[in-house]
């Protein structure tokens, strides 16, 4: 029996010593406040391999998706301050950036410094991936990709929010990496909805980025169990007079 106490004190003592035992959900929702504009077509005629893609209908420029309900797509919500600097591992599998139909899918994306990116061409035609980092920890690249290479594989050292990805051969295609030292972050899905999983309990400064909004940001409390709620609204900056 003295001994049994003594384990369990001793278990008790271990969990109280460390600060990542506890750890809960951050989940959310963002939506757009303002007039929703419409996305273009995008003209690919330039190639026919990419054109030749949107049969269905033509792609149509992604910079701002949001359903009439106001429902924002491709915020990139994150962790911007409360882990005082702590150390994570570096998530062996890839992060993946395709491209298809002369499109870069997902549009936005999270990695961890130091994590592999796996750009794909999923298109039988040349892209040029090129990458333009403003960290100057973070190398930039510009790299052709030929219809037949298939994958490059990739990786930013440092965090940065966000580096912006182009191709030389077909302006319109765009991406955005958000580059994190943590792995709390993610992507809003096309409901607006995120989830940030196991944040370990404590109090932190939220950030949501937003390719042509400006950020907002938002104070948490993470309990020892259960779901944190926390939703952004984001709109355009008022008009300069
Ligand atoms: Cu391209």
């Amino acid at each position: 029996m003295f001994f049994l106490n003594k384990f369990i004190l001793i278990t008790f003592l271990i969990l109280f010593k460390s600060n990542f035992v506890f750890a809960g959900d951050v989940k959310g929702n963002v939506k757009y406040e303002g007039g929703i504009p419409k996305m273009k077509p995008i003209k690919m005629a330039a190639d026919p391999i990419c054109d030749g893609q949107h049969a269905g209908g033509p792609a149509r420029s992604e910079w701002l998706l949001a359903k009439d309900d106001g429902s924002l797509r491709n915020v990139f919500v994150y962790v911007e301050d409360g882990l005082n600097g702590k150390k994570f591992d570096i998530p062996s599998e890839p992060v993946v950036l395709d491209q298809i139909g002369c499109i870069y899918v997902p549009h936005v994306i999270g990695v961890q410094a130091g994590q592999n990116i796996d750009i794909l061409n999923s298109d039988g035609t040349l892209h040029n991936v090129h990458s333009m980092p403003k960290n100057k920890n973070n190398t930039a690249f510009n790299e052709a990709m030929p219809g037949a290479r298939k994958k490059i594989t990739k990786k930013f050292d440092d965090k940065e929010v966000m580096v912006r990805m182009k191709c030389d051969v077909h302006p319109w295609m765009g991406a955005y990496i958000g580059v994190m030292n943590h792995p709390y972050f993610a992507v809003t899905d096309e409901n607006g909805n995120f989830t940030i999983k196991n944040l370990p309990a404590g109090e932190y400064t939220l950030k949501a980025w937003h390719e042509r909004l400006p950020a907002k940001t938002a104070t948490i409390k993470v309990g020892e169990d259960g779901e944190t709620s926390v939703n952004f609204v984001m709109k355009r900056p008022p008009k300069k007079e």
